[in-house]
């Protein structure tokens, strides 16, 4: 430990803090536009300045550690003075469109110039146009709002190793010959917009049309679908801690909006561990490509298909739990109700930026040519559509997902995590294969935040090597070992974000350190308190199997719950 004094208190820090996290860790206030603790360290914005030695002489935080007996002070005239300056010259480059801004109301900018009172002082400093780019479903880039802190970038390359993002010669994050981003190797993960402090690239909302036609259905059935991820996370939005399972309130918060049936994501999660398993079965018995890939991440799914086709056959055929859901909405449940497919729209509610562009592959539509998932909001667009409407989130009574597709057990759940798919899947393929449970149930080897987690799971005689793999930057060591032949498994798991789905692009900006983990935590508690823990025990997934699909893989599965990807 370091002591020093803060703002005149004795305060105390681990030796090599930066001033800045020691002041977080202390409670106190510095301003920051560039910094994120996630992400290495700028020096572009000049906000977080303080003084350290009783001198005026200002001292950025974010890139200076604390030292012994320091005297630090964040909140003297002179350093208030000196922010206020730096906001306003920001202020004069930046657009004034608050009012119409996706990031209105949950901006870094905004806050502080209204925390700080900065007025706009500055002549305004008109920056040279820069066009819209609305090319991608996922992503909107209005780069005019950019304020050059460059966290963007940074997330594209230091935590996604994508490298789409750089700095172009005017200091603007630019995309590899200005191409617009859909054009690009882009994978739609979102990173990019979660880690922008402002509205400079943001999620492709799709909160107006989703509250226009709740409020104006048309003779249209309104059916929403929530992701595993979702339920802890929500909860941030309205000033509970994330991990704060959600899962009764978002339902009724879906219901007050106006959405007629509510079904759960988590029930075709447990359908692709029947499908996915029996394929990994199917595979290892006749000799079909290995390592088998999971598949139900679309921003995985997209880096296959760009940088690495030649492994395409190592993709499960299995949709995504989405698509399935989607797929049984418009192709089954709407006919069991008397319900034409093209009177029902399907909402889904996702951690994920790409499962918007997911949602609108050629492979994904009926075979009328309808879009099976119509919209896709994020967990922050949805949070987003319950403000607007003025619902009470935190105090609302708790509701319960319609059935039967809204019925799901523990495996499902923990799809949210990294390891949470390969640890289902272990626990219905080994009680297949073997006729007897895992001993196990909680299979730790592949939980936990280790970028590249491997085990090898004794399988009666064989031993069934896995892997599981989390954030992209690792993926890509991960498959530059498999081409060079250094690594070898049955079956591998991939999340494009850090954590799995509870890190996903589109998840709220939660301002903890510790917010991942505790997301992660929320989603095993629900897990643990599940009577039923193994897809496979799924009564409804009985159910759907006796009366429609037969068995996995069957004719109809293939049809309605497989897929093919680009090459
Ligand atoms: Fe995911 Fe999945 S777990 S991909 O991370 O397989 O997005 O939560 O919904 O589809 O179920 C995301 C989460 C999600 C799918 C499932
Ligand atoms: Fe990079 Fe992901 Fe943003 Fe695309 S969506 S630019 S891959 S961070």
């Amino acid at each position: 430990f370091v002591k020093f004094t803060l703002n005149g208190k004795f305060a105390q820090a681990t030796k090599g803090t930066t001033i800045i996290e020691a002041c977080r860790t202390n409670d106190v206030f510095v301003p920051t536009l560039c910094y994120h603790p996630n992400l290495s360290v700028n020096e572009e914005c000049n906000l977080c300045l303080v003084e350290t030695d009783r001198t005026q002489r200002l001292s950025r935080a974010c890139s200076t550690i604390i030292q012994e007996g320091m005297e630090i002070v964040t909140n003297s005239e002179n350093v208030v003075n000196s922010v206020k300056h730096n906001l306003a010259m920001i202020l004069a480059e930046h657009p004034k469109e608050c009012t119409t801004c996706e990031s209105n109301n949950r901006c870094e900018l905004q806050d502080l110039v209204y925390r700080f009172g900065v007025m706009d002082k500055f002549p305004r400093k008109q920056r040279e146009y820069i066009p819209k780019d609305y090319s991608s479903p996922s992503l909107i880039r209005d780069m005019n709002k950019c304020i050059k802190c460059y966290r963007c970038v940074k997330a594209c390359s230091e935590l996604q190793g994508m490298d789409i993002l750089t700095i172009g010669p005017d200091g603007i994050p630019m995309t590899p010959k200005n191409k617009e981003i859909y054009t690009t190797k882009c994978i739609n993960c979102g990173a990019c917009s979660f880690y922008c402090p402002v509205g400079a690239i943001t999620e492709n909302s799709q909160v107006r049309e989703v509250s226009n036609l709740l409020k104006n259905k048309n003779g249209k059935t309104i059916v929403f679908q929530t992701a595993p991820a979702t339920r802890v996370a929500i909860s941030e939005e309205f000033g509970m801690e994330p991990g704060d399972i959600s899962t009764g309130k978002m339902v009724a918060a879906i219901r007050k909006l106006g959405g007629d049936v509510v079904f759960d994501t988590n029930f075709t999660a447990d359908l692709t561990i029947m499908e996915e398993g029996s394929e990994l079965l199917d595979r290892i018995k006749n000799g079909g490509t290995l390592p088998m890939f999971t598949s139900c991440c679309p921003g995985w799914i997209n880096l296959v298909e760009k940088d690495y086709p030649d492994f395409i056959p190592n993709l499960s055929s299995c949709r995504s739990p989405q698509g399935m859901m989607s797929s049984l909405i418009k192709n089954y449940w709407a006919e069991r109700m008397g319900i034409k497919p093209e009177d029902v729209v399907v909402v889904s509610i996702m951690p994920c930026t790409a499962k918007k562009d997911e949602a609108v592959r050629d492979q994904l539509k009926t075979e009328q040519g309808l879009q099976e998932t119509d919209y896709v909001l994020t967990t922050r667009e949805l949070a987003k559509l319950i403000k607007l409407n003025k619902v009470k989130f935190a105090s609302l009574k708790e509701s319960e997902y319609n059935n039967p597709l809204g019925e799901s057990t523990g495996a499902a759940v923990i799809f949210g995590n990294t390891g949470g798919v390969m640890e289902a899947a272990l626990r219905t393929a080994y009680e297949i294969a073997l006729e007897k449970p895992m001993p196990t149930l909680n299979y730790t080897p592949v939980r936990g935040f280790k970028g590249i987690k491997e085990a090898t799971v004794d399988f009666g005689g064989i031993d069934l090597k896995v892997a599981v793999i989390h954030q992209a930057s690792n993926i890509h060591e991960y498959m530059e070992k498999l081409k060079n032949g250094e690594v070898g498994h049955h079956f591998v798991e991939f999340m494009i974000c850090k954590g799995g789905c509870i890190g996903g692009g589109g998840e709220p900006k939660s301002k903890t350190s510790d917010y991942l983990e505790k997301r992660m935590k929320g989603i095993y508690k629900i897990d643990d308190d599940f009577k039923i823990r193994k897809s496979h025990e799924n009564e409804a997934v009985k159910q759907i199997y006796e009366q429609f699909f037969e068995h996995p893989l069957s004719h109809k599965s293939h049809h309605l719950l497989h897929t093919h990807y680009k090459d």
